[in-house]
């Protein structure tokens, strides 16, 4: 049983973690930094401590202030959210040293799963499909000749990398070696680790990822799919449950891959299976990310299972309550991403004091924000403001019920716009309505 969460983070997320700790009767401890000294969360939480100054590196990202905060405060377990701390598998084996229970998955399944090589071979082992590439890590002449093998356009990426960091698509042979030695250098740089491998590239594909849950003792499950592939600049900006307009067969087939996927890693808690579905309807692995995501909301909507209550009871060693026949899907739930930048000058962030927030509410509308008139929004973070999530019986009417929540959300300051009237646009458009969008959908029309 665990008494007392600390929350690694900050935002919607924090507060979406606290809630259901409430609901359980867990305590909880909010870490804040300055810039982030009136936030929500600190007022809601049991406790709070202030780990330090707003950049992230000497906050949130502070590994000796937030193991510090846990022991002063007595927590048994850390949540860290998305971003931040949630996938550094340092970070969970400091956790596992300290006594402290890590809400995640063990560090060095992590660590396994977060090198994209390893992850790739795991999953070959586990029988996935995958794009014609290579199996480990290459060096440039050896991913040269594979890259004339599996023939252009092909994709170059770090082995560290993942979320769309720190790749290349590669068209033509003679490009090869400088996009390799560039990418390289980058990885290098921002990872300190160049090992790159090569894979097909697949264009207009869409992003079709499965959630799944996975216990202590060996059980595994999934909860459908969810259909990211509205997305800019690899920032996800709508997400829907289930996948629209793919076969149910597929959808069966895609939810077992990652079932046994999950079963060859040893993954234990909550985690995403990624996958890239192309026009034939056949799909390939493309990673696991190894924590809750800013889109699970939209798989809670349409099953009814709480994911942040699963994880902790899986943290705290329980059983799964439920098998996979247990699960049902009902509906259709989209999330809309509203973040503090402006559409009309290239997305870029928009902060300043929220003189007007109202957000939207009425039947089957929910929101996940930190955000209330008088917030500040500090330009230290990413810019997500808030999350609205419908459910509605059919797509159509999930849409239609979007717009109207996003025609009731009014967020205005200074110097503040937001993604709402952008997004609402897009829902609205012909080739998302008939499921004609794919991921570079967004950069088409900017
Ligand atoms: C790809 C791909 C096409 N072919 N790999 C991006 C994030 C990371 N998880 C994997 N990603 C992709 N890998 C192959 N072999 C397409 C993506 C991709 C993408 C690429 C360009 C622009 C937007 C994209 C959105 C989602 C996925």
């Amino acid at each position: 049983m665990i008494r007392k969460v600390l929350i690694a983070n900050r935002g919607e997320i924090a507060l979406r973690v606290a809630r259901t700790c409430r609901e359980l009767g867990i305590g909880t401890v909010a870490v804040y930094s300055e810039s982030d000294r009136d936030s929500a969360v600190v007022r809601f939480a049991d406790e709070s401590v202030n780990i330090g100054p707003g950049p992230a590196k000497q906050s949130y990202l502070n590994i000796p202030a937030v193991i510090e905060a846990a022991r002063t405060r007595g927590a048994d377990a850390i949540h860290p959210g998305y971003g931040f701390l949630s996938e550094n598998p340092d970070f969970a084996e400091v956790c596992e040293a300290e006594g402290i229970t890590f809400v995640g998955t063990p560090a060095k399944v992590m660590a396994q799963l977060g090198d994209k090589a390893s992850a790739r071979a795991i999953m070959t082992d586990a029988g996935l499909p995958l794009l014609p590439g290579s199996r480990d890590a290459l060096d440039g002449p050896a991913a040269h000749a594979l890259a004339e093998e599996i023939g252009y356009p092909v994709i170059v990426k770090a082995v560290a990398g993942g979320g769309g960091r720190g790749m290349a698509v590669i068209r033509r042979s003679e490009d090869f070696a400088r996009a390799w030695a560039e990418t390289r250098a980058a990885a290098q740089a921002v990872f300190r680790d160049g090992r790159m491998y090569v894979e097909r590239y697949l264009d207009s594909a869409r992003h079709v990822e499965i959630q799944v849950l996975a216990d202590a003792h060996g059980s595994v499950v999934h909860l459908g799919a969810r259909d990211c592939s509205l997305q800019r600049r690899h920032q996800k900006l709508v997400e829907e449950s289930p996948a629209p307009n793919l076969p149910s067969e597929l959808l069966a087939e895609m939810g077992e891959a990652a079932v046994r996927g999950a079963r060859e890693a040893g993954y234990v808690g909550a985690g995403t299976f990624e996958f890239l579905v192309d026009g034939q309807g056949r799909f390939y692995f493309m990673e696991v990310n190894c924590r809750l995501q800013v889109e699970h909301p939209v798989t809670e909507m349409v099953t009814g299972v709480d994911l942040v209550a699963e994880q902790l009871r899986i943290a705290a060693g329980e059983p799964l309550s439920f098998g996979q026949d247990d699960i049902r899907h009902q509906g259709v739930s989209i999330e809309c991403r509203i973040n503090a930048e402006d559409p009309s000058r290239a997305f870029a962030p928009a902060p300043g004091t929220l003189v007007e927030c109202l957000l939207p509410g009425g039947p089957f509308v929910r929101v996940d924000t930190h955000a209330h008139t008088g917030y500040r929004v500090p330009a230290l973070y990413d810019s997500l403001l808030a999350k609205v999530i419908v459910w509605a019986p059919t797509r159509d009417a999930a849409i239609a019920r979007m717009r109207r929540a996003l025609a009731e959300t009014r967020i205005t300051g200074a110097g503040v716009s937001t993604t709402a009237e952008f997004l609402s646009d897009v829902l609205d458009r012909a080739e998302f309505r008939e499921v004609r969008h794919h991921t570079r959908f967004l950069e088409t029309l900017t």
